[in-house]
């Protein structure tokens, strides 16, 4: 009798304890579909906060811009009417410009180099910054090296790329790489197929995942491997919401967001290739050894445009080996 009024007793306790533990929910944004490497990653995300918070941390995914583009995402991140975020790091530079360093053209040629400064004390710096604009920076992810691809003519060195009409992120320091290159550009937020398929725009620039995912060889015919920019994505979160959390579960946001971004990054290079194999399997011509240096020497005065953070970090970066 007395064991089971304990029980009783005891069951009682362990449900007001749920019932009074605090519950949080994160809305998470992307804005890209579920075939995506973005997509995966937030999967991924999601199982180990629910895991590891036992249900108290609820994630729910909103993908293909279901809640806006990826400045509005960001938006929305910063006055907490949503919690977290996978973004690409070219439209971030509006509100974190530290975060152009890593997008300057062609500093990077090896994902032994992207992994040493996104994982070091460089990466760990912009991310830091990333509190200034009310966000938080947990961790790099992957989007990919960048190609051009185009629907008017095969592009092998800048000069094919006078007067064409470039989709550009929206990102500042975009719009510049591609003036600079004598293209027109067009900054637009993802996705663009309409605007392809209807030639509101002759090309855009792309990982080949994303290029091939989204179908985009329907619309380009040509494809050049310029990888001009290494595209890094970030799970950014809101800080209004972090800062209402206990301390373990900020930590396991951190943790959460490292992991999923180890697993999508391994993952999604293993697939380059395939992607590649696929683009031609589908009839894109591809340039696969663009004159990149002709690009360069375009490029390269740039650097000169960097100002405070953001010059720092870029000048850090081009110092070390
Ligand atoms: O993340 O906007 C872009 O070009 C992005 O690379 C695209 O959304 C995939």
């Amino acid at each position: 009798m007395k064991k089971t009024i304990w029980l009783v007793l005891i069951s009682l306790l362990f449900s007001y304890g749920t019932a009074f533990s605090k519950t949080y929910t994160i809305n998470l944004g992307i804005v890209t579909t579920p075939k995506t490497f973005h997509y995966k990653a937030a999967v991924k995300f999601k199982q180990i906060v629910e895991k590891e918070s036992n249900g108290q941390i609820k994630v729910i995914i909103h993908h293909s811009g279901s809640v806006g583009n990826e400045t509005s995402i960001l938006q929305q991140l910063q006055m907490g009417a949503l919690q977290v975020g996978v973004i690409t790091a070219g439209p971030i530079d509006k509100f974190v410009p530290a975060i152009k360093a890593i997008e300057f053209p062609f500093l990077f040629s090896s994902y032994k180099q992207v992994d040493k400064i996104l994982d070091g004390k460089i990466g760990q710096g912009i991310l830091n910054q990333f509190k200034k604009a009310d966000l938080i920076g947990f961790h790099f992810l992957e989007n990919g090296f960048r190609n051009l691809t185009n629907s008017v003519r095969p592009v092998h060195s800048v000069k094919d790329v006078k007067g064409l009409k470039i989709r550009v992120m929206k990102s500042q320091l975009q719009i510049k790489i591609w003036r600079a290159l004598g293209a027109n550009p067009t900054p637009m937020p993802w996705p663009i197929y309409t605007q392809l398929a209807q030639h509101v725009i002759d090309g855009q620039e792309n990982p080949l995942a994303v290029i091939y995912q989204y179908k985009l060889y329907e619309v380009q015919k040509y494809l050049s491997l310029t990888r001009h920019v290494y595209s890094a994505l970030v799970f950014v979160g809101s800080k209004k919401f972090y800062d209402t959390l206990p301390k373990k579960y900020q930590k396991l946001l951190y943790q959460a967001a490292k992991e999923a971004s180890i697993y999508e990054r391994n993952l999604n290079r293993k697939q380059v290739a395939f992607f590649l194999k696929q683009l031609k399997k589908k009839g894109m011509i591809i340039d696969e050894h663009p004159d990149v240096a002709s690009f360069k020497a375009k490029v390269a005065p740039l650097k000169s445009e960097f100002k405070g953070m953001a010059r720092k970090y870029l000048d850090e970066i081009l110092s070390t080996e």
